[in-house]
Parts: structure tokens; C-alpha cells; sequence
């Protein structure tokens, strides 16, 4: 029995969301259809981690499931986009535009200036791989996940961070294989890859994944954040680099010099630097 005491922040439809101590959790909630994503569901999942981003204080955001189905008890963490809502020209929401926007969670979770953990306690297939792949940390249930890329299969690929950046991973060859084969591969095979950070016993994986948080929230939250960023900047190109260059930005307005070029700009006078050009 968890000791972990979760509150409801927020009601959801296609999706839970909780925080406790400083650690939210986002979790999806359509276990009958292994999870899978509609319109709805994406964009319940923008706000919630955008609620996350900007709640001083999360520190961290653990990105979960709930389950396991109701029919037949299988886990799952989420097999991708709903097969069910797609029509000829892509994914339709109830208001009968064409939109999914999960590449808009993947950048939340990729550009938000916290730690998201993937908790995978069943299959993560299609978009739903994808979406462990962009998390910073993937914990994985030893008894039930599952790791599967079906995008090839139904001609709904993710030619972003789904695959390149998993080839960054797991290499080359590995991703091609992952993708052109769609394999179903244990949570020991994706550790072995370097996919996943660690597998642990199923009845133990969310107060792992809890336990993991609150390590991370004892650390240096600027730290935490530059050394994402930092992380991120060789692969996210031209918007890695403004993502960590405004962070710098942010750093650089505490300073004293930041405080004299804005007071003297609206007191009308040159500013006195004091210049100290620092080694
Ligand atoms: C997950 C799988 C392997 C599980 O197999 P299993 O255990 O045999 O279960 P099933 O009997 O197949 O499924 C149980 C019930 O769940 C329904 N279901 C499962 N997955 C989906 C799904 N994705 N959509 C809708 N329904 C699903 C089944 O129909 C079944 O229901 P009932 O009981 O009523 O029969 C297996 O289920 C599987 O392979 N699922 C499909 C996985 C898949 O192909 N996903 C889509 C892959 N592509 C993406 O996700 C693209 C993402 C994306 O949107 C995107 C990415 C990049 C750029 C742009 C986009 C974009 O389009 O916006």
C-alpha cells in the first residue's frame, strides 16, 4: 500500500492529474483502450502540464497511467494516437477539427524548467513510446511494460523527437530496427538499450518513481533546470539555445549591473556600470 498521499488538483475526463510535495502527477485514464490519445486527451494533458510548469511549488511531474483495462486486465502507459478518432485527414476532435497537438506535450515536457519522470507500468507503443522518449528520466514496470513502435504500421509516424532523438538513445541501428520491425521489446531489453533508467517490481513502481522525485527536489532547482536545458541545447538547435540563453537572461537581471541599466534608463542618465570585468 502506497504511503504516498496524493490530492486531486484538477478533474479530468481522459486523464487524472495529483500533486504531492512538491511532485505532480499527470496521469492518462483511458486504461480500455490501452491508454490511447484523442484530441481531448491532448489537450487535458496541456493543461495540466502547463498548471505544473508554472506552479512554483512542483518541482517535478511524473508523467503515469491508470489501469490496468477493466476488460482484461492488461497495464498499459498509452499506445499513441486514438486509432478510433482519426479520419482522412488526421486525428478529429468533438468539434470536428482535424488537430492532436501532441507534439505540443512533447515540447511542454521537453522545454518545461522541471524534471519529468515517464512512469511506464504497462505498453508504451506508438506516440506513447514517443512521448517516453522525450521525458528527461523512464522508470519501468519489470513485470508489465512493454515497449513497441507500431507508427510504421498505421502510417502515423513521429519523424521528431520519437525517432531522431531516440536514435540519439539507443543509436542507430537500434532505432531503425525499433521503427522498420516494431518489436515488442521488456523493460530489460529498453534498460539495456539506455532507453530506460531503471526496472522496477510493478507493486513498487510509483513509490519509486515518488522516491526518485523527492531526491531531485532536494537539489539545486537552478541546477536542475540549466543542466536540462544544457542537456537539451546540441539537439533542440536554435530554440535550444534561446531556451537556455533566457535563462541566462533571467540570471543576469539579479545582478547589480542588470539593476543600474534598467534604473538608469527610466531615471533619464548614463549608466554607472562600475565596470569590474570579471575573469
Ligand atoms: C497497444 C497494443 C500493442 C496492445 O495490444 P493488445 O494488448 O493485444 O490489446 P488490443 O486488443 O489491441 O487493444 C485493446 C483495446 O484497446 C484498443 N486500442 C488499443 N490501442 C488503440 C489506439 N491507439 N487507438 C484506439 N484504440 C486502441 C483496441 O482497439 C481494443 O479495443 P476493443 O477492446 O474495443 O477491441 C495494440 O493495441 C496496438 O498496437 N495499438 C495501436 C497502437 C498504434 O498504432 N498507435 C498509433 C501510432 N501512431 C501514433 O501514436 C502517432 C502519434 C501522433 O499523433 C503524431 C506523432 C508525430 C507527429 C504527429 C502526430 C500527429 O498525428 O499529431
Amino acid at each position: 500500500m502506497s504511503k504516498i498521499q496524493w490530492q486531486i488538483a484538477k478533474e479530468f475526463e481522459d486523464i487524472t492529474y495529483k500533486k504531492c510535495n512538491g511532485v505532480a502527477r499527470i496521469a492518462f485514464n483511458r486504461p480500455d483502450v490501452r491508454n490511447a490519445f484523442r484530441p481531448k486527451t491532448t489537450a487535458e494533458l496541456l493543461q495540466a502540464f502547463h498548471d505544473a510548469q508554472e506552479d512554483t511549488s512542483i518541482g517535478v511531474v511524473l508523467l503515469s497511467a491508470e489501469g490496468p483495462s477493466s476488460k482484461d486486465g492488461i497495464w498499459s502507459f498509452c499506445s499513441g494516437g486514438d486509432q478510433k478518432a482519426r479520419g482522412h485527414q488526421g486525428y478529429v476532435g468533438d468539434d470536428g477539427y482535424h488537430r492532436l497537438n501532441i507534439l505540443d506535450v512533447q515540447r511542454l515536457i521537453r522545454f518545461m524548467p522541471k524534471a519529468v519522470i515517464c512512469v511506464v507500468p504497462g505498453w508504451a507503443v506508438g506516440g506513447g513510446h514517443s512521448l517516453h522518449v522525450v521525458c528527461d528520466l523512464t522508470l519501468a514496470s519489470k513485470e508489465h511494460a512493454i515497449f513497441k513502435q507500431t507508427d510504421a504500421d498505421v502510417t502515423s509516424f513521429d519523424g521528431g523527437y520519437g525517432s531522431a532523438y531516440l536514435a540519439k538513445m539507443v543509436g542507430q541501428k537500434k532505432a531503425r530496427e525499433i521503427f522498420f520491425l516494431g518489436r515488442n521489446y521488456s523493460a530489460q531489453d529498453a534498460f539495456e538499450m539506455g532507453m530506460v533508467n531503471a526496472v522496477i517490481p510493478h507493486a513498487e513502481l510509483e513509490d519509486t518513481a515518488y522516491e526518485w522525485a523527492q531526491e531531485i527536489l532536494a537539489k539545486s532547482p537552478t541546477s536542475i533546470k540549466m543542466l536540462k536545458f544544457a542537456m537539451n541545447l546540441t539537439d533542440d538547435g536554435m530554440v535550444g539555445q534561446q531556451v537556455f540563453a533566457g535563462e541566462a537572461t533571467r540570471l543576469a537581471y539579479m545582478t547589480d549591473e542588470a539593476k543600474e541599466g534598467r534604473d538608469a534608463f527610466l531615471e533619464k542618465r548614463k549608466p554607472n556600470f562600475d565596470k569590474k570585468w570579471l575573469p
